[in-house]
């Protein structure tokens, strides 16, 4: 039995990583089919609701106002076009709908603002996310009770590298936004970023982390670093994809329960590293040609590989309509699927398995 635990040393997290990559697949995997369904995958669709001029120094981003990255500011995207883009978003197969604002944290205006995007988005049936910068504990109350499922804030690094990347808000102030958000209610997202030129004990000391929170984030975004040419990290060194799996497996291992979000990087990344990835306990991916300004694959190499591999999306718990009383891991009704609400059994046919 592979139960949450929340004491892990770091020399624990490293021996993980130091493992023969076979050995560590094989334990990852079993703790993936202890937790999760083996062959689905969660689909979120990103939407930048407003675009560059942050006033951060994050080394890895194109938004951050310091770094010339020809990127084009824009305002906040308009209500009417957040819920076409979130309809369209969700006849494609996506299941939620992610929204990235470029803002160090929201003022109150704009708390509403996105209060009521995530009315709208919840109102079409589909789980809501934003990530807004740092949030406060009545900000994200609001968001709660507009029906926000999800908040993103991720850590980014170990706590030791972490000043290499970014100056202008400090590791603690990640952990206060992360413990405003566990109160008020909301899913927590949180995980990284791999290829920024962190060492192996970097990527152990991130993960270990997240594991030791008092709560483990119910999402664990691993983002490969998207080299963006104007930013101070453009020239980085690409990640061997084996050291890439390996933060994939160890997160599994590490956050048994959690969903592992194959995120960032996966435009670069050929079909057999990210059916490496599933294997290692990757659970959701990023869905949509676009991440928040970067690209992503497009929804037809996104179904070719889920077909390849036999993979099909993961209906959350709560979004399954007319599947009755399906337990978790059950069929249910998705994308795609033609069968009668009384389905138990998922067949070669059926396209969507209920989330545990
Ligand atoms: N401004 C908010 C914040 O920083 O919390 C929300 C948006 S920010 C773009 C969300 C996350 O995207 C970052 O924390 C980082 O992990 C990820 N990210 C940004 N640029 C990236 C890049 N070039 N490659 C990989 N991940 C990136
Ligand atoms: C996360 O961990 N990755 C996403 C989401 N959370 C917001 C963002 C990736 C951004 C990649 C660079 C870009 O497209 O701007
Ligand atoms: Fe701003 Fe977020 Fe980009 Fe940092 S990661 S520069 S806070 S948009």
């Amino acid at each position: 039995m592979n139960a949450p635990r929340h004491d892990w040393s770091l020399a624990e997290v490293e021996a993980l990583f130091a493992l023969p990559f076979a050995d560590l697949m094989f334990r990852a995997q079993q703790v993936h089919r202890e937790h999760h369904s083996a062959n689905a995958v969660q689909m979120s669709t990103l939407l930048s609701i407003k675009t560059g001029a942050c006033p951060e120094d994050c080394a890895y981003c194109p938004q951050s106002v310091r770094y010339e990255t020809g990127l084009e500011r824009e305002k906040l995207v308009p209500l009417d076009e957040v819920r076409a883009r979130a309809q369209a978003a969700k006849d494609a197969g996506a299941t939620r709908f992610c929204m990235g604002a470029a803002w160090r944290s929201p003022k109150k205006k704009d708390v509403e603002a996105v209060a009521a995007m995530v009315r709208e988005v919840r109102a079409l049936g589909m789980e809501t996310c934003a990530t807004l910068g740092m949030l406060t504990r009545s900000q994200a109350l609001e968001l709660k009770d507009a029906g926000l499922d999800y908040y993103n804030h991720n850590v980014d690094t170990s706590p030791e590298f972490y000043g290499e990347i970014i100056t202008t808000r400090t590791y603690q102030d990640r952990l206060d936004t992360l413990a405003a958000v566990r109160d008020a209610g909301l899913n927590v997202c949180c995980g990284g970023i791999v290829g920024m030129g962190e060492t192996v004990r970097d990527r152990a000391s991130m993960l270990a982390t997240l594991a030791n929170l008092p709560q483990h984030p119910e999402s664990v975004p691993i983002n490969q670093l998207v080299r963006v040419p104007g930013t101070p990290l453009a020239g980085a060194a690409a990640v061997d994809p084996f050291d890439f799996v390996r933060t994939i497996a160890v997160a599994r291992i590490a956050m048994p329960k959690a969903s592992v979000r194959l995120s960032a990087g996966r435009e670069v990344m050929n079909d057999e590293l990210q059916a490496l990835c599933f294997l290692a306990g990757a659970n959701s991916i990023f869905y949509g040609e676009k991440l928040l300004t970067t690209g992503n694959p497009d929804v037809a190499r996104d179904r070719a590989l889920m077909t390849r591999l036999g993979i099909e999306p993961l209906i959350p718990a709560g979004l399954a309509a007319g599947n009755g009383d399906a337990q978790p891991g059950e069929h249910v009704h998705g994308p795609g699927c033609a069968h009668e609400p009384t389905t138990a059994r998922p067949t070669a046919a059926c396209s969507a398995t209920r989330q545990r």
